[in-house]
């Protein structure tokens, strides 16, 4: 496999700043040697650029449209390029609004190549916002809505094709925090989601068996990982924390699991915030995870 690394540093779709340092965060984590060290060739293709942040109020339910709007843009062409040269695209967030660019590229690689596409997202959030749901404007809550069809224009057309996706192949784990207007659409549009109550009582296990189910030899797998998926007792260094995440085992089994099926075509790392971190640990436990990812374990498998 040859992985391109896409640096994305904006927080331009979140509700606070630093997840623009995520991208140096995991090259000081290594991000690059632990996957060669694995074997696989890694091309660092460097940073995109787009607007600064300007730190506005919502206008409409959004804030910062035209902003998200040219970062994902960027963010969608260079992961295209990726995966038309045959490479698999790891982005280094960047706040979550970027899934927009990045998944809306895999659906229409998926499409140029007949493939079908299954998105697991990983985060503590459901990211289903609407501009008339949010509490906070903030598009980093939207990417799943936008991605289905369910936003502004000028984000659900990016990848050419609206909707992007369909509900139907979204996996979401880890969910623990969802709006209460979110609450009711993620029900409407039959979201299939393993939140925190599911894995407390049927186990990490169970949940990825489920979420992996259906995955053939012709499926693509795009992980979106957002950091704040893991518990805040390992991985501090977020801008919207909720208590009562995996645990480093379970993500740990989560990531193996996603592994063993050999079918990961596409990776992005989102909401790393090292302005609220310590001593870069968040990084190093993301990247230790990502490691996983891409098949390391602890002894010979089958
Ligand atoms: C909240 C927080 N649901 C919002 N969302 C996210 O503002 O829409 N935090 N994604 O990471
Ligand atoms: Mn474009
Ligand atoms: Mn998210
Ligand atoms: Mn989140």
């Amino acid at each position: 496999t040859k992985i391109s690394l896409i640096g994305a540093p904006t927080d331009i779709g979140a509700g606070s700043r630093g997840a623009s340092m995520g991208p140096e965060a995991l090259r000081v984590a290594n991000i690059a040697s632990v996957l060669q060290g694995h074997g696989l060739e890694v091309l660092d293709k460097g940073n995109l650029s787009g607007p600064s942040n300007p730190w506005l109020p919502p206008v409409n339910g959004y804030r910062h449209l035209a902003e998200v709007t040219a970062w994902n843009h960027s963010l969608h062409d260079a992961v295209y390029t990726e995966l038309q040269g045959g490479r698999l695209p790891i982005v280094l967030g960047g706040d979550h609004c970027l899934g927009i660019g990045s998944i809306s590229a895999v659906a229409r690689h998926c499409r140029d190549v007949g493939k079908k596409l299954r998105v697991l997202w990983l985060d503590a959030h459901a990211d289903f916002n609407t501009n008339t749901l949010t509490p906070s404007g903030n598009i980093h809550g939207m990417p799943v809505a936008c991605l289905c069809g369910f936003g502004p224009q000028e984000l659900i057309e990016i990848g050419g094709q609206v909707p992007a996706i369909s509900p139907k192949w979204v996996r979401q784990i880890g969910i623990r925090s969802v709006d209460e207007g979110e609450k009711r659409f993620v029900h409407e549009q039959d979201l299939e989601v393993f939140d925190m109550r599911y894995i407390d009582e049927m186990g990490m296990r169970a949940a990825m068996e489920l979420a992996l189910a259906l995955i053939d030899s012709n499926t693509h797998l795009h992980v979106s990982f957002d950091v704040d998926f893991l518990d805040p007792d390992i991985a501090p260094g977020v801008g919207t924390t909720v208590r009562g995440g995996p645990t480093y085992r379970e993500a740990q089994l989560c990531m193996e699991m996603i592994a063993d099926t050999g079918r990961m075509g596409s990776l992005d790392v989102f909401e790393l915030n090292p302005a609220l971190d310590e001593r870069n640990r968040t990084a190093e436990v993301a990247v230790d995870l990502i490691e996983s990812l891409f098949g390391k374990s602890t002894l010979m498998r089958k």
